[in-house]
């Protein structure tokens, strides 16, 4: 009796959520943020209405400018009468809010805007990190008609990595003065930019970052018809440049789709989550083994000589 009735909220949920109401992709983004019991449900009704979306994930070091170039993004994309969802993450947080008042502020401009969701989120859940709870996110915003889905990381993290995992395009911010130089190659962050922007390029050193910056990335393997990731210069906070970190964006994904890398990296990126369901699923179900006698009985088998470590793991990969 319960199941049906969430079945049925699920769906006029999602139905509201595909016309566009805010209220509906709010609600499915919290089941989705706080596990709910009905995810499963969520994320299945998503699924058949997904895939349009560009997911554009934006990292950089603190400071860098990572939340006023999304607003002005926005402000680009808005102009192409683009609808666009922004997924702010907060991975070194357990609650969503807070620390992300500054951020709101910022986007005040877009606020009343029907055709932009604004959501932040915190991704410390039980079940682990971005890895989970973003792609559901994504997967929202997508089917509520988001054209682009901009992803943004909030304060320090080792979650760049993570978020270029969960993006089509992921754009890499430096700027002058922040000692970029060298942090960029420490955080293996030119391993995954597609687009790299330099910006505060009102600031001095904006060129000589800009030149160290292509030739460590002249140093990457490269292979014919290989993406070759562009270097913009933005001054974010004047709405400088923005227009060509966006053709560059459209640019990316149509690479992305001739090469059929777009297709690799989404195939890449489902393989991931399933993995990471299955694991979760499996430590659940070891959590319910461990709990129980028969880990006990083993382990006094191993002491008296009675069985092996290896053949006792073995005896418990099989209850499970
Ligand atoms: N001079 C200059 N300042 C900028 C530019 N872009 C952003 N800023 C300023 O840099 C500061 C940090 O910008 P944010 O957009 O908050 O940077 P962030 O990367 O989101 O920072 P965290 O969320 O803390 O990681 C703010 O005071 C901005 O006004 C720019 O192009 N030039
Ligand atoms: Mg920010």
């Amino acid at each position: 009796m319960t199941r049906r009735r969430g079945t049925g909220d699920v769906s006029a949920l999602v139905s509201r959520a595909r016309e566009g109401d805010p209220r509906a992709v709010a609600r499915l983004i919290s089941l989705v943020e706080d596990e709910s019991p009905l995810l499963r449900e969520v994320t299945a009704a998503l699924v058949p209405h997904t895939g349009h979306a560009r997911v554009v994930g934006i990292t950089g070091s603190p400071g860098v400018g990572k939340s006023t170039s999304t607003a002005a993004l926005v402000g680009e994309l808005r102009k192409a009468d683009q609808r666009v969802g922004i997924l702010a993450v907060d991975p070194s947080s357990p609650f969503s809010g807070g620390a992300l008042l500054g951020d709101r502020v910022r986007m005040q401009d877009h606020a009343l805007d029907r055709d932009v969701y604004i959501r932040s989120m915190a991704s410390r859940g039980h079940l682990g990190g971005l890895a989970w709870s973003t792609p559901q996110a994504i997967r929202v915003l997508d089917a509520a008609g988001c054209d682009v889905v901009l992803i943004e990381t909030v304060g320090v993290g080792q979650s760049e990595v993570e978020i270029a995992g969960l993006a089509d395009t992921t754009l890499v911010l430096l700027a002058p003065g922040m000692g970029d130089g060298i942090q960029a190659a420490k955080a293996g962050i030119l391993e995954i930019g597609d687009v790299y922007v330099v910006n505060k390029a009102d600031r001095d050193g904006a060129d000589t970052l800009r030149r160290e910056l292509r030739s460590m990335l002249a140093l990457a393997e490269s292979h014919e018809g290989a993406w070759r990731p562009p270097i913009v210069k933005t001054v974010a906070s004047r709405n400088e440049g923005l227009d060509e970190v966006v053709t560059e964006i459209e640019r990316h994904h149509v690479w992305l789709e001739s090469s059929g890398e777009l297709a690799t990296r989404r195939t890449r990126r489902a393989r991931d989550e399933i993995e990471a369901i299955a694991v979760t699923a499996l430590r659940d179900r070891w959590g319910d083994v461990h709990g129980r006698s028969e880990l006990d009985d083993l382990a006094a088998a191993v002491v008296a000589g009675e069985s092996d470590p290896y053949s006792a793991a073995e005896t418990l990969l099989a209850a499970i």
